[in-house]
């Protein structure tokens, strides 16, 4: 299992190829190219500087996230061709890079939803959270706070020229039902995967998140049957998942250590995200420090999952608190999550040695 950390770029992160060089345990940079418009190919020459970029600093990029996937694909419009032609070549380039896996999901319109960036722990430090009844009807509210409490950071999946399409694109999804989506779903795997097969690569597809219904849009991602119908859409260890236990968790029918059992025995999980989350009510929650005793999943026992099934794959931490006055993308700092980093291989290295 290799420990890796979420980095945006020079230029889009706070945090320094350096810092994480420096967080003990950690060789794995979990990359994107920030500057490509949803849908296009991600030109070669870019994915090479990158690479030279993270090597250079003495970290390896074998996982990206995410390549977004265009809206058409998603609505199964007929110019969805040609964004599955440029998602195939950008497979391809980077195989040529020697990735190995890419995180990317299928959620309408939004990437992840939280309805609070600065939720307030009682440490002090604060967390996103997610409150149910502020995501049912109208997002324009939402998309507001969202972009004034972003630190003046770009927010994956919140880039403002998506947000500004909001209107047209609620409308393109008006009267699209689950099916339809898993449809589109089904036929973009079925374009992709055979050229995965061919280079090598793993498709990660990442939980919606929340994995609970937002604006009543369709979401297919969000409990153990969607997993288990998305891995049979397209049987091949190259469909695989990205078990994000935090998203899982916070659809309260998910139980996230069975889940992630379930999938790793199948060897259809490439990727792990782990973050903690905590309920206030029963659809509402805020994030947390990793650890067990602070949330209400069991960390140890994932863990342990992953190790005595000698999981392979890439584990990293997920969203963290904003702690010690860091000033960062909410959710993306580096004191929480290096943190995480070590509490993680605290609880892998004590599982391994204790058998
Ligand atoms: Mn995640």
């Amino acid at each position: 299992m290799k420990l890796s950390f979420r980095w945006f770029g020079t230029n889009a992160d706070s945090v320094s190829l350096k810092q994480i060089r420096q967080i003990p345990g950690v060789h794995q940079v979990v990359a994107t190219l920030y500057d490509i418009p949803v849908g296009e190919t991600w030109p070669l020459s870019k994915i090479l500087n990158l690479k030279k970029e993270i090597t250079a600093a003495g970290l390896k990029m074998d996982v990206i996230e995410s390549v977004n996937v265009h809206e058409d694909i998603k609505l199964g419009l007929p110019s969805r061709a040609k964004y599955i032609k440029n998602y195939q070549e950008t497979i391809r380039n980077l195989a040529k890079a020697d990735v190995k896996v890419i995180c990317y999901n299928f959620m309408p319109i939004f990437d992840w939803t939280r309805t609070s960036l600065d939720y307030k722990l009682p440490d002090g430090s604060t967390a996103l959270a997610f409150q149910r009844e502020l995501v049912q009807e109208n997002p324009q509210e939402l998309i507001k706070k969202v972009e004034t409490n972003n630190n003046g950071f770009v927010m994956p999946g919140w880039e403002p020229e998506r947000l500004a399409k909001i209107k047209e694109l609620f409308s393109a999804y008006a009267g699209k039902t689950s099916a339809d989506l898993a449809d589109n779903l089904k036929y973009f795997l079925q374009q992709i995967i055979p050229v995965c097969e061919e280079v090598g690569i793993k498709m990660a597809i990442h939980p919606d998140d929340p994995a609970q219904d937002i604006f009543g849009l369709p979401r297919i991602c969000k409990s153990e049957n969607d997993l288990e119908r998305i891995v049979s859409m397209v049987d091949s260890p190259a469909n695989a998942l990205t078990i994000c236990c935090g998203s899982l968790a916070s659809n309260p029918q998910n139980n996230v250590p069975h889940i992630l059992e379930k999938f790793v025995r199948k060897n259809r999980v490439a990727f792990v995200h782990a973050r903690n989350i905590k309920f206030t009510s029963k659809y509402d929650f805020h994030e947390t420090s990793h650890l067990s005793e602070d949330g209400d999943l069991d960390m140890y026992k994932l863990m342990k999952i992953l190790v005595d099934n000698n999981f392979t794959g890439y584990i990293r931490p997920d969203h963290g608190r904003a702690i010690w006055d860091e000033k960062a993308m909410p959710g993306y700092g580096l004191f929480d999550r290096a943190l995480a980093e070590e509490y993680l291989y605290g609880l892998i290295e004590g599982i391994k040695k204790s058998k």
